[in-house]
């Protein structure tokens, strides 16, 4: 029986050594180490074996057993790692597909025009002695609403429909559905007189067509010092306007409402698209909202512990995407954001 025994541990050895696979792992086991295995076989068969016997054979075969299953879980392991290294080299990246991506003319890659009309303006700006902030997509009430002089139950929160996150209590968080938000951190970053400059993108939650979609881009602007007048807002956006278009274009400014400035305007811009005549983007009007703006109001100072004995400021909040299609003449937002390469690509400048 010991020789049989050894013989099986053997003929083990040599079978699991050639195992490639899982299944044909847990086979072998359950051939050798299993209830009807041939170890259990050989201890079933102790029942006519001498007690001397008995307790040698089953000392060895607990032994066999012992470093049988441990070989198994050796395997395992092994079997594991080259099925880890046979999906690594299955999906590893190839560094020189740049070639053939070449050869297909694939070899370039651009900003999106957004991306490039966001830097002419940050450039414009930061000449002009602006900061560029920057400030989180996902805001609180407080950041979003009320530190804009926009209190729970005001009507003007239903004028920018909010994507909000799952939570009750207070100061729930949203996402941010204007750029006014990089305001209040820009005040509390800041002593005055300040100016800087804030883009980035917005989430509504409103019913797409030619002019309006669910995430788009703003560029909010603030100024605060001693001083600050409604023609120095003025200079500020014709310059803005003039250096983009780099032509004249027809503007008419009209009160506007927002909480967060009084006085407030909206800054419309001559539909580019049909001249005027009217079409899908101006809602046959004639005329494209773009920016609205206004003087601060002094609430929205306060909560930015801005002391309004001594200073005033102006604010605007520029629709990056509808500058983008008043200046190439684009007919409909969706296309911008649509993922379509061959419509994005034309606007590249590699
Ligand atoms: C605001 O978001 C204010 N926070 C702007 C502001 C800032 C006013 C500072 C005063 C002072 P409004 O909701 O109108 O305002 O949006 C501003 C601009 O974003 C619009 O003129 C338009 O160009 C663009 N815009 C608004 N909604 C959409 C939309 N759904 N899709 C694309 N562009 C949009």
């Amino acid at each position: 029986m010991i020789a049989k025994l050894d013989e099986i541990f053997k003929t083990f050895q040599n079978e699991i050594k050639n195992i490639e696979k899982m299944p044909d792992l847990m086979q072998l086991k359950s051939r050798y180490l299993g209830k009807t295995g041939e170890l259990s076989g050989i201890l079933k068969g102790l029942k006519d074996a001498t007690p001397e016997e008995r307790q040698s054979i089953g000392a060895k075969s607990n032994q066999f057993k012992r470093q049988m299953e441990d070989m198994v879980v050796d395997r395992i392991q092994e079997i594991e790692l080259a099925q880890i290294n046979e999906s690594l080299e299955a999906k590893r990246i190839d560094i020189s597909l740049r070639d053939s991506l070449l050869e297909k003319g694939m070899d370039k890659a651009g900003l999106h025009p957004v991306s490039t009309i966001q830097r002419e303006i940050e450039d414009i700006f930061l000449n002009m002695g602006f900061e560029i902030l920057d400030g989180p997509h996902i805001e609180d009430e407080y950041h979003n609403f009320e530190a804009l002089n926009i209190p729970e139950d005001h009507p003007a929160r239903d004028m920018q429909d909010t994507f909000w996150f799952e939570r009750e209590g207070e100061n729930r968080h949203l996402l941010r559905t204007h750029t006014s938000s990089i305001q209040v951190h820009g005040m509390k970053k800041h002593k005055p007189p300040f100016k800087f400059v804030g883009p980035g993108k917005v989430f509504r939650c409103e019913r797409t067509d030619a002019s309006h979609e669910m995430c788009f881009h703003q560029l909010e602007g603030m100024m605060v010092g001693e001083n600050i007048s409604v023609a120095n807002l003025i200079y500020f956006m014709k310059t803005l306007l003039s250096e983009i278009f780099k032509k004249e274009v027809e503007v008419r400014l009209r009160p506007g409402f927002f909480p967060f400035v009084e006085p407030g305007f909206e800054l419309d811009i001559r539909c580019l698209i049909c001249g005027g005549d009217g079409c899908s983007v101006c809602k046959q009007s004639g005329w494209v909202e773009l920016l609205p703006c206004g003087m601060v109001h002094p609430n929205v100072l306060k909560h930015g512990e801005v002391d309004t004995t001594k200073y005033n400021g102006f604010a605007f909040g520029l629709g990056l995407d509808r500058l983008v299609m008043m200046k190439y003449g684009i007919d409909d937002i969706r296309h911008l954001h649509g993922g379509d390469l061959r419509f994005v690509s034309q606007f590249a400048n590699y």
